[in-house]
């Protein structure tokens, strides 16, 4: 590896739960497209990097290297998607400080999962630069940086009816619409901890970047750029780089084809999420009922989870598959809404194909998208109640793909549509941003 050494050299460390590597991973194989002079050892589980590097990926200048998952011997999964997530967290830093050892070279810079606020302590000892990446959006990053002063103004158990008011921006949001561990639920998990740490740590990072614009939240953007030294929106960065998973093999798109314009309903929650049964049963009953047609990107065995012979029922107007190309399905024009769980690339790619949102949040940010997108942004809705029934499913769908509102709000995401193509385009914030990104760490 003599000819690396002559380049510069990059730490990346991978959060490898969620859709947290995959965009990692395409910011680090764009940087490196923009810098042939920099090489990235890409830390990360060896199960993540597995799904993520195919055989035929050119590993010279981003290199797969594998840490440790913490997981006990014989460990088995039990089911709650936490657990793994918990043991690796312990792991950290040892794990990634190890990795690096292993391999012998020096670094100029870490690149990390802005989850990691540990990397700013490993940079220091190395005295080099440390640029958080953070996958999600504008406001749970707000949220998390000043996390202390949100607890102190609005207690823990606070009331959860009561507005942010004091943050740039927040008016809409109640601390109902908090993740939880900030005011109230699990303070003192590992993953709140670390959260908690972020917050505090990020003003300290040479620059932090983020998978978003700076047109679609401008209050709050201006709010984290006077916290942090380099505030760097550089997204949505799924349009600068295709997405690592886009194979249609269910012929999605063909299928998609055969339906008139706004017309078809998209139901997908992420790569975490199965609704509970009850809610499946709910929503199954209100596409039955409505007859518009739909795509389900489908978690789990959906013969044993849908009511029974609902697939048969439903043939002719719907099609259920366990994986979509989604950012294609959503820039499809048949699809007119999208029935989704507010993961940030999801909210993401509904509004590069300027689809509105159905909304169901179950976990970390998601709430906080939702609201945004629903009181802030304008261009979805939440189902009544927060969960889904068989006639508040209904009311909502109605009210997207049937209603004068359901038009407006397709209007209003068009416009965000637009502000994103800008931003990613050639005069564009986000390209000046990627480009400063791309000096930064050349000059590192
Ligand atoms: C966590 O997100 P998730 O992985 O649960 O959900 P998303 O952020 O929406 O990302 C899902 C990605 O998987 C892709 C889809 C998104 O890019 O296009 N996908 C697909 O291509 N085909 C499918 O059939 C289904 C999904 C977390 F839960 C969120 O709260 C965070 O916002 C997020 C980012 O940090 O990570």
């Amino acid at each position: 590896e003599a000819r690396e050494i002559s380049r510069k050299h990059i730490a990346v460390f991978a959060f490898p739960f969620a859709t947290h590597a995959a965009p990692v991973l395409s910011l680090v194989r764009k940087l490196s497209e923009s810098a042939p002079d920099v090489s990235f050892s890409f830390f990360n589980t060896a199960q993540s990097n597995g799904s993520l590097f195919s055989k035929d990926d050119d590993f010279e200048r981003v290199k797969p290297r594998s840490v440790d998952t913490g997981l006990p011997e014989g460990y088995t999964f039990g089911g709650n998607p936490q657990e793994p997530v918990n043991y690796f967290l312990k792991a950290t830093p040892a794990n990634f400080k190890r990795a690096m050892a292993d391999t012998g070279l020096p670094f100029d810079g870490i690149i990390t999962d802005a989850f990691f606020w540990f990397a700013k302590e490993i940079a220091e000892e190395i005295r080099v630069p440390w640029v958080p990446y953070f996958t999600a959006g504008p406001r749970p990053l707000l949220v998390h940086v000043d996390m202390d002063d949100i607890r102190a103004r609005i207690g823990i158990n606070g009331p959860e009816d009561q507005t942010l008011d004091f943050l740039p921006g927040f008016s809409a949001i109640r601390a109902e619409d908090l993740p939880d561990g900030i005011i109230s639920g699990s303070l003192d998990s590992p993953f709140a901890k670390m959260l908690h740490k972020m917050g505090q740590m990020l003003p300290h990072a040479s620059a932090v970047a983020i998978n978003s614009f700076e047109e679609i939240d401008p209050i709050v953007v201006q709010a984290l750029k006077s916290r942090f030294s380099n505030f760097l929106n550089i997204g949505p960065f799924i349009l600068r780089s295709p997405p690592i998973y886009d194979s249609d093999i269910h012929d999605c798109i063909g299928w998609l084809n055969q339906h008139p314009k706004s017309s078809v309903v998209y139901i997908g929650f992420g790569s975490v999420i199965t609704p509970p049964p009850h809610e499946l049963e709910a929503l199954a009953e209100a596409l039955e009922a409505c007859e518009f047609p739909f795509l389900w990107s489908f978690r789990g065995n959906a013969e044993e989870m849908l009511p029974k012979e609902f697939r048969e029922r439903t043939k002719d107007i719907g099609m259920i598959v366990p994986w979509t190309p989604q950012l294609k399905v959503l820039g499809h024009p048949s699809v007119g809404v999208f029935v989704t769980h507010c993961g940030w690339n999801s909210v993401s790619e509904s509004i590069i194909g300027g689809v509105p949102m159905i909304c169901r949040p179950f976990f970390a940010e998601q709430k906080l998208n939702q609201r945004t997108v629903e009181a802030v942004w304008g261009f979805g809705v939440d189902v009544e109640g927060g969960k889904f029934t068989k006639d508040g499913t209904i009311q909502a769908l109605k009210m997207i793909l049937s209603s004068e509102k359901g038009k407006l709000m397709r209007e209003k995401i068009g416009v965000f549509r637009e502000l994103a193509l800008k931003a990613v385009g050639p005069d564009g914030t986000s390209t000046a941003n990627f480009n400063f990104l791309v000096d930064f760490i050349t000059r590192c």
